[in-house]
């Protein structure tokens, strides 16, 4: 029986993906790196400093470990700029109405995010106090499809993994979901997140987390 919900940030709560794109695009040039939004799919739920792996091997470039560290820093400054920028218009459509209902239907809530900022921007988009647990980037280190994001969220809401559901848009995710024992929702392309138990466009198709749950 589900009693709660663990969900990704960037692509299922705010659309985080088109500034991590400007500012890796930003970053990839100075380097002299081709990069596009195929690159940059690619990317989705995956860690910065993995990221940046990925980027220096399509791009066959070396950099000491110093050098990496400047360029991660400098890419986030640069994704922060676009961040700051950010409000509660933002928020995905039907997120906050779910939120809200799972709430007062007694669902437990965590968030289950690879990124470092997720907390900055959950409090930009005015939806920070949503969350019972927070789990993200400065507090587990293994990248997505690791389960240990979700697996985290799942203890720190005192719920066994198999009463944890999880929503996430990266194909990352919902490998890190399967490999944990919990059942996940897609946002997103069907072709990409093919494993999810369901996969939506928005919540809008989903307004009512019982109903939801029951259906499964
Ligand atoms: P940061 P999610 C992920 O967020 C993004 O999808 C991914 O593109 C990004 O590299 C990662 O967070 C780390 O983000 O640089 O802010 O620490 O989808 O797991 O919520
Ligand atoms: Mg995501």
């Amino acid at each position: 029986m589900i009693q709660g919900f663990l969900f990704d940030l960037d692509g299922v709560i705010v659309d985080t993906a088109k500034y991590h794109f400007v500012a890796w695009q930003r970053m990839a040039s100075a380097l002299g790196i081709e990069f596009g939004h195929e690159e940059n799919e690619q990317l989705k739920g995956i860690s910065r400093v993995e990221s940046l792996e990925r980027i220096l091997t399509w791009g066959q470039l070396t950099l000491s470990p110093e050098e990496k560290m400047h360029w991660m820093h400098q890419k986030n400054q640069w994704y922060l700029e676009c961040i700051d920028q950010i409000g509660g218009e933002e928020t995905l459509p039907g997120v906050a109405h779910f939120l809200d209902k799972a709430r007062i239907q007694g669902f437990k809530i965590a968030l289950g995010s690879a990124s470092k900022n997720a907390v900055p921007i959950l409090e930009r988009i005015g939806l920070l106090d949503a969350f019972d647990a927070i789990v993200d980037g400065t507090v587990v280190s293994a990248s997505k499809p690791n389960p240990e994001v979700f697996l985290e969220g799942a203890r720190l809401l005192g719920l066994a993994p198999e009463a944890c559901l999880v929503f996430e848009d990266a194909a990352a995710g919902v490998e890190a979901a399967q490999a944990g024992g919990m059942a996940c929702i897609g946002l997103g392309d069907p072709q990409v997140l093919g494993s999810a138990h369901r996969v939506i466009q928005s919540f809008i198709e989903i307004p009512d987390p019982q109903l939801l749950v029951d259906s499964l």
